[in-house]
């Protein structure tokens, strides 16, 4: 039987976005909590499958990954279920720079900018998240 862990906290912004991919596709999981902001750093053990000691990361029969986008991309190309991502290459094109630009932004200023583009912009902003 598949087993799945993503390991990461429950509101961590990144570790949602893993989720949000799993549960989008149906993919069962378990959320092993990893405290990385512990005061005495991450677990050794989490740091031997994520070097740089930042979450979400997932593992999959033996496989580990981090990286959000990796992470999300991963599920959606590794399981049945709908697409999450657009087929047509230009789309596709319009996703990644949707998650080039938001991607590296800390995470306070990342939730503005999209919530204002959101509000500024709804149909714009969520017909880019659309498959
Ligand atoms: N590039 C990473 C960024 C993930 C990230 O920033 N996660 C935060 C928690 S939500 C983190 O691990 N912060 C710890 C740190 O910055 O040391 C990814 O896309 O997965």
């Amino acid at each position: 039987m598949t087993t799945i862990t993503l390991l990461g906290l429950e509101h961590s912004v990144y570790t949602r976005i893993a989720r949000l991919a799993l549960e989008e596709k149906n993919v069962d999981y378990v959320l092993e909590e990893t405290d990385i902001f512990a005061d005495d750093g991450p677990p050794a053990s989490y740091l031997e499958k994520q070097p740089f000691g930042m979450i979400p990361c997932l593992v999959h029969d033996g496989f580990t990954l981090y990286e959000t986008t990796a992470i999300t991309r991963y599920i959606d190309e590794g399981f049945d279920g709908k697409a999450l991502q657009p087929r047509d290459p230009a789309q596709r094109a319009t996703m990644n720079q949707v998650i080039s630009v938001l991607m590296p932004m800390p995470i306070a200023p990342w939730c503005g900018t999209f919530m204002c583009s959101a509000l500024r912009f709804p149909s714009m902003a969520m017909s880019q998240m659309k498959p």
